[in-house]
């Protein structure tokens, strides 16, 4: 089984600036937790994280190919993402959406997601945990499949 991760845009940020709102962890960080799960639950991760709406969707496109399935943080483009939502609804794996905040505990405009309607679920609250959260539920479904 093999997963495509996807981190959109200033995820590369993370733990280098607003430690505040996001935490220390590193995007890096996040990935090796999320690779050592991989081992242990005997699967394959491919990592891509971009800046570039376009870039996110292309990924999305190709994951059809050898992906079971994504597991992504659309970050700002959540919120406001048609082309991205398309795109999972397009290719048809499935998808688990995960974010570091709590959404719905902050300013309005963060409450709706336009991907959460062709997501499996949505995690969202729990910091990197959310990831390994997100992981856990993807692997389980497709192996349920
Ligand atoms: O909580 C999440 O994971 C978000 O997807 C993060 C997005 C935000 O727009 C979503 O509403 C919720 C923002 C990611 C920006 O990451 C930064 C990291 C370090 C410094 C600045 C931004």
């Amino acid at each position: 089984m093999k997963f495509l991760i996807l981190h959109g845009p200033n995820l590369n940020l993370l733990g280098k600036r607003e430690p505040g709102i996001y935490g220390s962890q590193t995007l890096e960080d996040i990935n090796i937790s999320l690779g050592e799960l991989s081992s242990e639950l005997g699967c394959e991760l491919l990592f891509f994280q971009s800046n570039s709406e376009g870039e996110l969707i292309n990924a999305i496109h190709n994951a059809v190919q050898d992906c079971n399935g994504v597991l992504l943080n659309p970050a700002a483009y959540t919120h406001t993402s048609i082309a991205i939502r398309d795109a999972l609804s397009a290719v048809g794996l499935p998808c688990v959406e995960v974010h570091l905040s709590n959404i719905h505990r902050r300013e309005l405009f963060r409450h709706t997601s336009m991907i959460a309607s062709v997501a499996i679920g949505q995690i969202c609250g729990f910091g990197s945990d959310s990831y390994l959260l997100g992981l856990r539920a993807l692997f389980n479904y497709v192996k349920n499949q």
